[in-house]
């Protein structure tokens, strides 16, 4: 039977108006990182920490690894031409405001995510911040980068970033040198800027004094940001969550100083208020929680 002009409203049509007015831009960031399957490294660390920053991200991914937080067991990379097909993908459709790099496995990936991000910066207006995390060994000790990769990063992928943000072993490896105090901290931040003509924060958690301290060199200038040093969590995807959350900071519009000193204040946080569980062979597992 048809009821002419006295149809109810239909409440669909409602809802679908509302969405439409409620939709939101929110800036995007992109990291291109290995997947770890504990979740507290990664792109998983990386989308949490987007995520609390109101940040959308996207990501590429590197390479699969089978791990929980004290202990690597398996890395498979995925194949070059794949991740070079997620990011060219990713930028033919998003407006990407910044972008994270961190585990990138073998030589072959660090030269595609280099010759990808380089195509992609010929064809912009402006230049999109990258932030380079040069992940060379985990937490836990184990070695996660193939051979020849240092190499390309530092003739590839270096000269594209923004800001390069190595911990005192990966900084140490990259200078050939070694890394014990605040003095040799400094010297190392202004080597590396010189040599790859790029803001460096060198992050000096694993001095194991009272204070986290990080140093960061930009323009010209040094700058400290520390914070008291959280004893007795046995995390990992620290760093990984520290690039992230300076790459949202930048997508966000931020100063690259402002982008390092909120993140700083992220990771100290998500340190802090950590999660805690008993693994089933007695270890404990400790993972961020990636907030404010
Ligand atoms: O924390 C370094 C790191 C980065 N990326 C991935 C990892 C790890 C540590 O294990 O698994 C994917």
């Amino acid at each position: 039977m048809c009821s002419g002009g006295l149809r109810p409203p239909d409440p669909m049509a409602k809802q679908c108006s509302r969405r439409s007015e409620s939709v939101a831009t929110v800036p995007v960031a992109l990291t291109i990182a290995g997947s770890d399957c504990s979740a507290g490294a990664g792109v998983q660390a990386d989308l949490k920490t987007f995520t609390a920053f109101g940040v959308y991200g996207l990501s590429a991914v590197t390479c699969t690894v089978a791990e929980v937080p004290r202990e690597v067991s398996r890395i498979e990379p995925v194949t070059a031409t794949m991740v070079r097909e997620q990011i060219e993908v990713l930028f033919k459709n998003f407006q990407i405001g910044a972008i994270k790099t961190g585990l990138l496995c073998s030589a072959d990936i660090v030269s595609a995510v280099a010759e990808a991000l380089q195509g992609i910066k010929n064809q912009a207006a402006s230049s999109i911040p990258l932030v380079v995390d040069p992940v060379i060994i985990a937490t836990s000790g184990d070695k996660l980068l193939g051979p020849g990769a240092v190499e390309i990063y530092k003739n590839k992928l270096f000269p594209l970033a923004t800001l390069i943000t190595p911990n005192l072993d990966e900084a140490a490896a990259l200078l050939e040198t070694t890394i014990k105090d605040r003095k040799q901290m400094e010297h190392a931040a202004k080597a590396l800027a010189k040599k790859y003509h790029v803001s460096i924060l060198l992050k000096g958690g694993h001095l194991r004094c009272d204070k986290a301290i990080d140093l960061f060199f930009h323009n010209g200038e040094l700058k400290e940001f520390s914070a008291p040093f959280v004893r007795n969590v046995k995390t990992h995807g620290t760093g990984c969550t520290y690039s992230a959350a300076i790459a949202a900071g930048l997508a966000s519009g931020g100063s690259l100083e402002q982008a390092v000193s909120r993140a700083k204040e992220f990771v100290t946080e998500s340190i802090k208020q950590h999660f805690r569980w008993t693994s089933k062979s007695g270890y404990i597992l400790d993972a961020l929680r990636h907030s404010f």
